[in-house]
Parts: C-alpha cells; sequence; structure tokens
C-alpha cells in the first residue's frame, strides 16, 4: 500500500497534547481580540459575565456564549469584521437564501492560510502537483470555485477555473484537457456521470481518477453510486462561508470521517435543545470556533449541521478529530407526524433500491392536521413498465423500506427517468409545502 500523503505532517499529525497547547494558546488571541475588535462579542461576553482573561484551559471554551447565524446577519454587512477594510483583500458571501446573507471577509493572512487547508484537503484526497483539477464549483460570492482554486494551486496541479454548470462544456473540458480531479457538489458529479453515459463517451477517453465532493449532504450509499458510474475514488470535504468556506475538514484515503483541521478550528458537539456539550461519539450541533482567521474571528458559531466526533486515532497517521459525515442541519429536518427525518436517511433508502435511480424529491404537505411526505423518485429505465401493477409493488416495496428504517408512512411515487430536475450546485431536495414559502 502507497503512504498516506500528507501536506503538513508538522500539524497534521502533531502530537495531541502538543496540539492542545497550540489550541489554547491561539483560542486565548481569538477570544481577546473578539473582545476588542468586535462590539458585538465585547456585549456578548459582557452579558455572559466572562472574560479573555476567564480561558485558562481549552475546557473554558465551554464559558464562552454561542454565535448564531441571526447573530451574524444581524451584523450585516460588516458588523463583524475586527480588522479595517484596508487589511481585507477579499470578500464572499453565503446565498441568503434564509433571510440576509452573511457577508464575510479575509486579510491576506487568511487566504494564504485557506490555501493551505485547501491543499491539505487535495493532498489528502490524493491530488498532487500531476493532477489536472476541473474546480466546477461555481467561482463568486460562493466560497466553494475560488476557496478550492488557491489550495490547487498551491499544491502545484493545473487548475482548470470552469466554474459550475453548462454540463456539455464541463464534459468536453474534461475530455479534451485530460482532468485527472473533479471538484464540485456531489449531486452534480451525478449529473455529469449521467450526462457522460448519454453522450456516449467511452471511460477511455477520460483520465479522470479522483473526486472531491463537498457542501452538501451525500450518504454512503450516493459515493459508490458516483465512484462506480465515474469510476473514481470520491472524497468528501466539509466547510460554511460563516466560518472560512471549504477546508473545515476532510477525508482522507481511509474514507472514514472528516478531519478537522484543529490547528485552525476547535470542533465540539452540543445537544441542540439543550446548548449542552455532548462527549465524542454522541450526535447533535457542531460548533465552531476560528483560531486563526483574523477579519472575523468567530466564536462558537453554532452550525446548525448534525454530526459526531471521532477521537479513535486514524489509519492515515493525521492526529485531528474526525466528524462522520454531516446528516443534515437541524433547520432542513423534517418532522413527520412527530417522526424527526433527515432527507439524507431516505436517500440512504433509496440507494438500495435497484429499482430506482438515484434523483428523487420529497414533498411535504399537511392535510388538515396530518403531515404528509411524497417520495419522488425515477425508476431505472430497465424496471420502468407500462403496467401499473408492477410499477405499485416497486412502490409498496420502497414505502416499507422507508418504513422499516425510519419509522414513518410515506407515499412513495415513481416517476419517469430524467423528469427530477438535475441539479449544477447544490441541490434542492425538499418542498416543505407547509411553511410558507
Ligand atoms: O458550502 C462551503 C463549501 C464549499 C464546502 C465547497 C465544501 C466544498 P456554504 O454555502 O456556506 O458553504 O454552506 C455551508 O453546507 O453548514 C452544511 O450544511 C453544508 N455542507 C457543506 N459541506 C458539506 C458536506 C459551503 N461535506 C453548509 N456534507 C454547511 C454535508 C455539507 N453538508
Amino acid at each position: 500500500m502507497t503512504p498516506h500523503r500528507i501536506w503538513n505532517s508538522e500539524f497534521e499529525t502533531m502530537p495531541r497534547d502538543r496540539l492542545r497547547a497550540l489550541q489554547l494558546e491561539r483560542l486565548q488571541t481569538v477570544v481577546r481580540t473578539a473582545h476588542e475588535k468586535v462590539p458585538f462579542y465585547r456585549d456578548l461576553f459582557k452579558r455572559g459575565g466572562i472574560a479573555p482573561a476567564d480561558i485558562r484551559s481549552l475546557d473554558d471554551i465551554r464559558k464562552l456564549p454561542f454565535t448564531t447565524k441571526a447573530d451574524l446577519q444581524s451584523g450585516y454587512p460588516y458588523g463583524f469584521f475586527a480588522v479595517p477594510m484596508k487589511d481585507v483583500v477579499r470578500i464572499h458571501s453565503s446565498s441568503g437564501t434564509t433571510g440576509r446573507p452573511t457577508v464575510v471577509g479575509y486579510t491576506r493572512g487568511d487566504i494564504d492560510r485557506w490555501a493551505e487547508l485547501i491543499a491539505r484537503l487535495l493532498t489528502a484526497g490524493g491530488v498532487t502537483s500531476e493532477d489536472v483539477v476541473q474546480i466546477a464549483f461555481g467561482y463568486g460570492l460562493f466560497t466553494g470555485g475560488f476557496g478550492l482554486h488557491y489550495g490547487a494551486e498551491r499544491v502545484g496541479a493545473a487548475v482548470i477555473p470552469v466554474s459550475s454548470g453548462n454540463t456539455q462544456r464541463q464534459i468536453m473540458v474534461m475530455r479534451d484537457f485530460g482532468s485527472t480531479a473533479l471538484v464540485c457538489t456531489p449531486s452534480y458529479a451525478l449529473y455529469l456521470a449521467e450526462a457522460i453515459a448519454e453522450k456516449g463517451i467511452a471511460r477511455s477517453e477520460l483520465a479522470l481518477r479522483t473526486g472531491l465532493f463537498g457542501a452538501e449532504p451525500w450518504s454512503e450509499n450516493m459515493r459508490r453510486e458516483i465512484e462506480s458510474r465515474l469510476r473514481i475514488s470520491a472524497t468528501d470535504n466539509y466547510g460554511l462561508s460563516e466560518v472560512m468556506g471549504p477546508g473545515v475538514s476532510m477525508e482522507c484515503a481511509c474514507k472514514s470521517g472528516m478531519h478537522v483541521s484543529e490547528d485552525h478550528f476547535i470542533a465540539e458537539i452540543i445537544d441542540p435543545d439543550t446548548g449542552e456539550a455532548l462527549p465524542p461519539g454522541r450526535s447533535g450541533e457542531l460548533v465552531l470556533t476560528t483560531l486563526t482567521k483574523e477579519a472575523i474571528p468567530v466564536v462558537r458559531y453554532r452550525t446548525r449541521d448534525i454530526t459526531s466526533l471521532m477521537e479513535e486515532p486514524c489509519a492515515c497517521g493525521r492526529t485531528f478529530v474526525r466528524m462522520t459525515k454531516p446528516s443534515g442541519r437541524t433547520d432542513d429536518m423534517l418532522i413527520i407526524r412527530g417522526v424527526n427525518v433527515f432527507p439524507s436517511q431516505i436517500e440512504t433508502v433509496l440507494m438500495e433500491m435497484e429499482e430506482t435511480e438515484p434523483h428523487y424529491r420529497l414533498i411535504v404537505t399537511r392535510e388538515g392536521a396530518l403531515d404528509d411526505l411524497e417520495v419522488q423518485v425515477e425508476v431505472n429505465e430497465k424496471f420502468f413498465s407500462d403496467e401499473m401493477r408492477v410499477m405499485r409493488a416497486i412502490e409498496d416495496k420502497i414505502g416499507a423500506g422507508i418504513r422499516s428504517a425510519l419509522g414513518v408512512t410515506a407515499r412513495v411515487k415513481l416517476v419517469e427517468p430524467r423528469t427530477i430536475e438535475r441539479s449544477e450546485g447544490k441541490a434542492k431536495r425538499v418542498q416543505d409545502l407547509r411553511k410558507p414559502q
């Protein structure tokens, strides 16, 4: 077996006691800076009865209040900046689908560290200076395109900044420019795989060997589907604009959890209802604190992403904790007749059925006092039939699968192949018509 490639062994394999000492030192600095430079934090700490000098150990982080998305939104646009605009060299923003967008800034040092973190991510996913990296994330206010770009250059790869969309051009570029690594959302990777097959392009015409996917939840079954359709190895990576963008955590070749770059971030898991810290292994809401961000230090940010932390050592040699694939967000969780349902759990069931394609949509409505969940999923061409009876039997089988896995009854509706809208970025699979749109 080839040894695991690590971009920055000094930090990525640092003994945990040294790492913890480094984290404490950096945490103290961040809390001091946030207190000194950002009025919001000064007020927040004051209301919480805490002063920077009270942070004497890493566990003291729990004394600090949380920061929420609503807090960041209240500072729109620059209320959270800890440096003057002359020191800011880049601005990105969240899409603002849930209210006001959050605007994030980066100093030159932040951009430099971001490239370092992305270089770690790409190296963990098997990318080297030999690779031709096709970046099909949007370049723009979204952090995906530019974020991955600078890290790929740092690794020394040949970067193709094709950006998102225009699927036919993506395929042309992939084939003619000899892309060896693909960077995009998992749902777009699947769409590309389908479009490549439809075009009748032989696998031997493509040099693609690896894919680095993130920015949305995807199940293990979805990974298998993408790996077999594109015949590549696929790794996951996680991040969010409020905290930096991509590069917070990434999978290594072991593909068993994403290593959090703990020299730059502290990760905690809390019970989303009580705010209580949860021990390793327990699933809850991820809370992140930045340790090195200059333009916007973020203290105990409630990500709303549901995951758990694994402290066991990893075979790759990295000493950073790993987070499991986020199952979803607290605000994406559907409550169907009292049962908590994450779309990714339904995806897992659907992907186990050979009769269906990995394209689905969930529609939630309310009839009187009762919630109704409709699962629309494309039927595989091979199983498509004009006979109602045959289709009904497949629907019943899927319904039974969902009931036994999630304890919820869903109405399953098979739809014809290629009728569900494909996504070029983050897939929108849920329509909750109970909420005002
Ligand atoms: O999606 C940053 C990013 C870009 C990450 C490219 C990875 C690759 P936002 O648009 O602010 O930033 O969305 C952040 O997306 O809170 C999660 O809910 C979700 N998310 C991101 N990565 C993953 C992942 C970027 N690997 C939000 N698995 C986060 C599951 C993810 N969810």
